[in-house]
């Protein structure tokens, strides 16, 4: 009950903070797109993981205007790091399901428009459990959002259930492969395989890759030399408050 007080005083003291992640272009070395990562600086304790509070945030709906938020700070960024750096450059947010069965993400084209944005300067990240069935209107939803001009990436991908079957039913921009893949790439020859598949399969379908949870040099020129688009992970960066991101690219443009 104290955590959720907390909160609630987060949200009105703008305790939050968004921390962005490099995301790496395996192929050229150019970094032009970031994944948005909430965090949260409690006055007493410091910086508090998302993995203790997005729950709590999703069971008292307060994610649905966090994630306005996040969204509308993420795009206004990623238009700061165009006119700076790349025209392209595009800033990653993950959603959670109350998002859009709040319909809230229905205004987001618009809330663009109005900042004068093109909405390929927000990459959304959805999970494969969003797409689950039940969650029917969450696909067309995104079905909108991407015709609009915004792009989807499925996240954590190969943790979930029958991936491959939302592969063939939603379009999508992007996948993730996850971490938990990545890690031993360079020891386990069958997670070798299996990224070497997964990037495979998604170029056929027109996808592009991502591999997270980059730790080590040689996880990194593995996944170049199969192919993999892009990288992330801590053997790039950490994921960087605002400022020291925008360092992060002066010293790379
Ligand atoms: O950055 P970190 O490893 O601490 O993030 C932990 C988890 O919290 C990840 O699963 C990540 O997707 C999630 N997360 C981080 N930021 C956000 C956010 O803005 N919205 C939602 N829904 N989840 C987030
Ligand atoms: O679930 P999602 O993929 O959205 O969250 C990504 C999470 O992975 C974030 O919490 C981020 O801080 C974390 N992360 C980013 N790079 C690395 C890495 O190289 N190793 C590990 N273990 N975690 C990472
Ligand atoms: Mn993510
Ligand atoms: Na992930």
């Amino acid at each position: 009950a104290n955590l959720i007080r907390d909160l609630r005083i987060a949200l009105q003291d703008e305790q939050f903070e968004i921390y962005y992640q490099p995301i790496e272009d395996l192929r050229t070395g150019e970094v032009y797109k970031a994944e948005a990562l909430i965090r949260w600086n409690h006055p007493e304790n410091g910086l508090v993981s998302p993995i203790s509070f997005i729950p709590l945030l999703e069971e008292t709906r307060m994610i649905i205007d966090l994630g306005d938020w996040i969204f509308t700070q993420a795009a206004k960024q990623a238009q700061i790091w165009r006119d700076k750096f790349h025209d392209d450059f595009q800033v990653n947010v993950n959603t959670s399901p109350l998002q859009f069965q709040s319909k809230k993400t229905k205004y987001w084209y618009q809330r663009l428009q109005d900042l004068n944005i093109s909405p390929g300067a927000i990459g959304i990240e959805i999970t494969e459990s969003m797409l689950m069935e039940g969650q029917e209107n969450i696909s067309e939803h995104l079905i909108e959002l991407r015709d609009q001009g915004f792009q989807v990436a499925l996240d954590d991908f190969g943790t979930g259930y029958s991936s491959l079957a939302y592969l063939k039913k939603f379009d999508i921009d992007y996948l993730k492969i996850d971490k938990s893949f990545v890690n031993q790439i360079a020891e386990d020859s069958d997670d070798k395989v299996l990224c070497e598949a997964i990037i495979i399969m998604a170029h056929r379908l027109g996808l592009d890759v991502v591999a997270e949870g980059i730790e080590t040099e040689q996880q990194k020129s593995l996944l170049k030399s199969i192919e993999c688009d892009y990288g992330q992970g801590y053997h790039l960066s950490k994921p960087l408050p605002k400022a020291a991101f925008d360092k992060y690219l002066e010293e790379r443009y």
